[in-house]
């Protein structure tokens, strides 16, 4: 019989984000395996199996908000499960839970050195309450003797089996001594690092209470304070909401899991420098592989241009030749800058050109449209080249693969998504068509035009843009007449379309006037071969050119 796994105290009471799924239906899982990963703004959580067994049934998907309780999975205990393997709450008592994290009040974590009234005092900055937790790793260090911190600034980071932990100074000062390192074990109350702290004259009660109270707490009073003590314990030790870099990337935020931060130190990768693209910009273990292999091959490679990678270009001061701006570039630009960037350097991109008769097409259109305009639908050409392009890739699966890291293998999706470049005031993004296989003509359409809706209304979530196995980009409204569109790493081809012109086609007796639409299919030339490419480009012409064929 399926038992229910269920959201555990993840120490937060608000919902937190679901951003993995470890496991699928039919996977066999052992007692502790992860099966999903949360996130809440403090800390990432990986929910272990309560007990060994067979997944039947996933309830959560990845961008889900779940709080505790709520369904995650269905499993079907083992017959041979471990009855001793810890139940679903003793599993997770190692998860730090707000209790349990959160920094003792500020009069029960006693510095190691009181403070004097002189204008610097130090004071020894100790690991928080970790509840139950004992012996976490010291997985990074962030700061270093001489830092001047505020308070707040995280300086290090602690990993126990199911979390990694922000351990923040409590108060501003300036690092005098670290006492730990990395890949040291500590506890509740061990030292962590030194403090100098300025501040002139000191109430009593702040010097008492200095290792964990802020700079303004000579300011408050008894009342006020037994307040504050209440509210911090009821906040987990990390109370920034992203984790730092690795040491060699002091003060920059990095956002990602333990098991990618493990990952990332079993391969020496400093994750500041990775750019994530999880959700909330979060690490994934596939963001550090590809750094990797970037890394790797741009030791090879010439300085092509900028674009966020780290390329040994010179600085021009273009000022000297004229009047100039600077624009600091959004978000997105930056983000889809790298991952273009990315897969212009590490796929050898070959675009195959075609053109397709769509005179029939554009007539059919036209003719449905009419008919469809009372129930708001409108089949873009778009919607046709997507449910063409679903039945290409069936028909030549290797255009819906992606090629594993190793260079080993091919991975073959047995699913067709879809993904449309959508051009946004903000910069280019790509919602995805999920199962486009399986969805009528009007339903693609209906379902691009939210798609593209959402992107330029900025709604879009992390969930509408993941998954894809095919892109297609379309500057048919805008003109042209081809380009060579970048793959959208890891996948393997992209089809790039064009204006469609009428164009004299010649019929063996005359010149006809037929509507011709260019496509510009670029692939990876790694997984695809050219004789592939022409034939996949021939079969979407055909398909374009008489769309029966789609239902055959
Ligand atoms: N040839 C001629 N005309 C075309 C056409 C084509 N291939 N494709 C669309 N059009 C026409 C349509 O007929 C429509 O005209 P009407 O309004 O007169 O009917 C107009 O262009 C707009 O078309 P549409 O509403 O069907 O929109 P679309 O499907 O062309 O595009 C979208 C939707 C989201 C893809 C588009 O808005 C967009 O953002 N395109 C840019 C994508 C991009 O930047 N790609 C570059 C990525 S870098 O590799």
């Amino acid at each position: 019989m399926s038992e229910k796994i269920q959201v555990p105290d993840v120490g937060s009471s608000d919902p937190v984000d679901v951003i993995e799924i470890s496991v699928k239906v039919g996977d066999t899982i052992a007692a502790e395996d992860t099966i999903v990963v949360l996130e809440s703004d403090k800390a990432t959580v990986e929910v272990p199996a309560p007990k060994a067994g067979k997944v039947t049934a996933i309830n959560v998907k990845v961008g889900d908000r779940v709080k505790e309780g709520d369904d995650l999975l269905e499993v079907e205990a083992d017959s041979g499960a471990d009855d001793n393997a810890p139940s679903q709450e003793e599993a997770t008592t190692d998860t730090p839970t707000e209790q349990e994290t959160a920094p003792q009040p500020e009069a029960e974590q006693a510095p190691a050195k009181s403070a004097s009234r002189t204008e610097s005092r130090t004071e020894t900055v100790t690991v928080p309450d970790l509840g139950d937790i004992d012996g976490a790793e010291i997985i990074e260090v962030s700061v270093a003797a001489g830092d001047v911190l505020e308070a707040e600034q995280v300086i290090a980071v602690l990993e126990s089996d199911k979390a990694s932990l922000e351990i923040p100074v409590p108060q501003a000062g300036t690092v005098e001594s670290v006492i730990i390192k990395v890949g040291d074990k500590v506890s509740t109350g061990d030292p962590l690092l030194t403090l100098a702290v300025s501040g002139g004259d000191v109430a009593p009660e702040a010097k008492e209470n200095t290792a964990t109270s802020s700079a303004s707490v000579s300011q408050t009073s008894a009342s006020d304070k037994q307040e504050q003590n209440k509210q911090e314990q009821a906040k987990p030790a990390q109370t920034s909401t992203a984790i730092p870099a690795a040491a060699n990337s002091p003060g920059k935020a990095v956002h990602a899991g333990p098991a990618v931060r493990k990952l990332a130190r079993e391969m020496g990768v400093d994750l500041g420098q990775v750019t994530g693209t999880g959700p909330k910009d979060r690490i994934l273990k596939e963001d550090v592989h590809a750094w990797v292999k970037q890394r790797l091959e741009s030791q090879s490679a010439p300085a092509t241009g900028s674009g966020g990678m780290s390329l040994d270009l010179p600085d021009i001061d273009f000022s000297q030749f004229g009047d100039v701006e600077r624009e600091e570039l959004n978000k997105l630009r930056k983000v889809s800058a790298q991952n273009l960037h990315r897969s212009w350097l590490t796929i050898p991109h070959v675009t195959q050109h075609d053109n397709a008769d769509i005179t029939d097409l554009e007539a059919f259109r036209k003719q449905q449209n009419k008919a469809l305009e009372r129930e708001g639908v409108k089949l873009t050409m778009l919607a046709f080249l997507v449910a063409a392009c679903a039945k290409a890739l069936k028909e030549f699966p290797r255009f819906n693969s992606s090629l594993e890291n190793s260079g080993e293998a091919l991975i073959h999706k047995h699913y067709i998504n879809i993904g449309i470049a959508v051009d946004t005031p903000n910069g280019l993004v790509v919602p995805v068509i999920k199962e486009a296989d399986k969805k009528t003509l009007k339903e693609i359409a209906l379902e691009m035009g939210e798609l593209a809706e959402k992107a330029r209304n900025r709604k879009l979530t992390p969930a509408d843009m993941k998954g894809g196995t095919f892109s297609i980009s379309s500057l048919g409204g805008i003109g042209g007449t081809a380009f060579t569109p970048i793959v959208n790493w890891p996948e393997v081809a992209i089809l790039g379309v064009s204006r469609s012109d009428m164009q004299p086609v010649w019929d063996g007796n005359q010149f006809v006037p037929r509507l011709t639409l260019p496509l510009s299919l670029s692939y990876d030339h790694r997984v695809i071969d050219g004789a592939d490419a022409a034939r996949f480009t021939t079969y979407l012409s055909q398909l374009l050119s008489d769309m029966r064929r789609v239902l055959l």
